[in-house]
């Protein structure tokens, strides 16, 4: 039997619904994990093709990171972690979609469009989150993750953490200490492994953990950004640092209740905003002339993107949403710090700033002390950070060293700048691609008069900012409204929701006020 008719016998066993049509979405396939059968089989094809093209390891990741659990998805990885590249996106639709009678003639069609070799061996590495149906990385990566294995891992980042904190050095218990809600994901279970590389430096208490509670259930990332209120399940006291991780843990958002009462988020912007505070400061100490940028997306509060402009004076750029588009644009820079205000994001340094750092943080002839130190932190920031993809235990460890450096108090951080009030609404309609936006997003171009419509919203609430995109993940269009007061950003998502409604062809009952 040829390897095409043993593929064609078993894609039967994995039937495709006829007429069912799946996008490849902002992260891969995502949707109810009983229409995924079919793709799980096809992405496995692709990701075989894909590592004989690239002779190199191929990642296939099944999760739908902060969906609720009876949800799934996959999404391919490129051999250095970063997100599979844009033509692959096409073919995985192009056999994705592919009725059973064609799947051959799809999968024939990209072997010889990307003349693959079949003699070619084939790598695949498997990671899945903790969903019952269903890690990995630095297969490829030559050792720069450290030694390929998780212990390996946990070993390279801790030591890093280590010693950034060996800069710290009259850090009080209360400062080590850190609550951490895993979101009943797949990150907690990791962090329990990993604590004990940390030498007592960093000290958890860990909720949420996997033991009971449902995976993204009240909790995680998205539930504390959204819902903007703390987990369920985390018993928070004033003035604590708490995190939350997302179901696959590459999301991270902070917060900590103050002695009123209230609750107080340090989310992706504010992440963001403290690692470009901290790496210009140690770039002038050490004295090296290096462009640092922050990249964001529309979601990003307006008054992160003041404080980073006009205040700490870096370049600020905006992509669309999804970790594959701000990874690319900080690719451009010496330093590009990436974060969505969801909390996906990490840093990425540019080979030449690498060596520039690592150069200086060697050189034995610096008599400064000073500009010594400086160079010697950022050599451990950038061994603390995974530059393939944002991780939130290596954003969290980045977080913590950060903080410990400077002698931060949470509540000091949160203090850099104050987030606009904000809001976030869904909206059904028929077909959410009579949506379509530019200028990252930001501006809508069709339905016609939607976004003149919008415009004049925005025009009434002072400080105001309001967008309207589908969704990418989900069969829905977003809003998102910021302004002076909560009650107005309230009142212009309400009016924007009601826009949309009536101009992109709302379904079910028009939407209603929150309060
Ligand atoms: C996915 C993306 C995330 C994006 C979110 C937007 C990755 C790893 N994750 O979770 O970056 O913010 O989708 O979802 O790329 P939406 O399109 O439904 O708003
Ligand atoms: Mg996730």
């Amino acid at each position: 039997m040829t390897q095409f008719e043993k593929v064609f016998r078993n894609s039967a066993l994995h039937p495709k619904p006829v007429g069912l049509v799946l996008q490849y979405g902002t992260a891969g396939f995502r949707t109810n994990a009983k229409e995924l059968d079919h793709i799980m089989f096809r992405m496995g094809l692709l990701a075989v093709l894909r590592s004989k093209k690239t002779k190199a390891t191929i990642g296939v990741m099944v999760t739908a990171s902060h969906n609720p659990e009876e949800d799934n998805g996959v999404k391919l990885v490129d051999p250095m972690g970063e997100m599979v590249t844009p033509s692959w996106e096409e073919y995985s639709m192009q056999l994705a979609n592919a009725e059973q009678d064609v799947l051959l003639t799809a999968l024939k069609d990209v072997i010889e469009k990307e003349a693959i070799s079949m003699d070619q061996d084939a790598n695949i590495f498997i990671g899945k989150d903790t969903r019952y149906r269903a890690y990995f990385h630095y297969f490829n990566t030559q050792g720069c993750y450290g030694s390929p294995t998780m212990e390996g891992y946990y070993r390279k980042l801790s030591q890093a953490f280590v010693q950034l904190t060996k800069h710290a050095p009259n850090r009080t218990d209360d400062q080590k200490h850190l609550l951490v809600d895993g979101a009943n994901g797949v990150g907690a279970l990791r962090l329990r492994d990993m604590e004990r590389f940390l030498q007592n430096q960093l000290q958890i208490s860990l909720f949420n953990d996997c033991r009971e509670g449902k995976l993204n259930f009240q909790c995680g990332a998205d539930y504390v950004k959204v819902q903007q209120k703390p987990p369920q399940g985390v018993e928070m006291s004033v003035g604590e640092r708490c995190c939350s991780f997302d179901g696959d843990a590459d999301r991270i958002v902070y917060y900590y209740k103050d002695s009123d009462g209230c609750f107080h988020l340090q989310d992706g912007d504010k992440i963001a905003t403290l690692i470009g505070t901290f790496l210009k400061d140690m770039l002038t100490q050490a004295g090296l002339d290096l462009q640092v940028a922050v990249v964001q997306t529309a979601y990003a509060n307006g008054s992160s993107t003041r404080y980073l402009e006009d205040v700490l004076k870096v370049t600020v750029c905006c992509t669309k949403t999804g970790v594959k588009h701000l990874h690319h644009a900080a690719q451009e820079f010496d330093i590009g710090v990436y974060f969505e205000a969801n909390g996906h994001g990490t840093v990425l340094f540019s080979n030449a700033a690498v060596h520039k750092i690592e150069k200086l943080a060697q050189d034995s002839s610096i008599k400064n002390e000073k500009k010594r130190t400086a160079a010697q932190l950022l050599h451990s920031t950038i061994n603390v950070i995974n530059q393939a993809v944002g991780d939130a235990i290596s954003d969290m460890l980045l977080v913590e060293g950060v903080l410990a450096v400077q002698g931060l108090s949470v509540q000091q951080w949160d203090a850099i700048y104050s987030d606009l009030p904000n809001r976030q609404r869904k909206i059904k309609v028929a077909d959410r691609r009579v949506i379509t936006t530019t200028d990252a997003e930001r501006r809508v171009v069709t339905p016609p008069g939607l976004q003149e419509a919008v415009d004049m919203l925005v025009k009434k609430y002072p400080q105001s900012r309001a967008f309207v995109r589908p969704s990418g993940t989900e069969d829905i269009i977003r809003v998102y409204a910021e302004a002076d007061t909560q009650e107005n950003t309230d009142a212009l998502a309400q009016e924007v929701c009601l826009a949309v409604y009536r101009l992109a062809g709302g379904v079910g009952e028009e939407p209603k006020p929150l309060h």
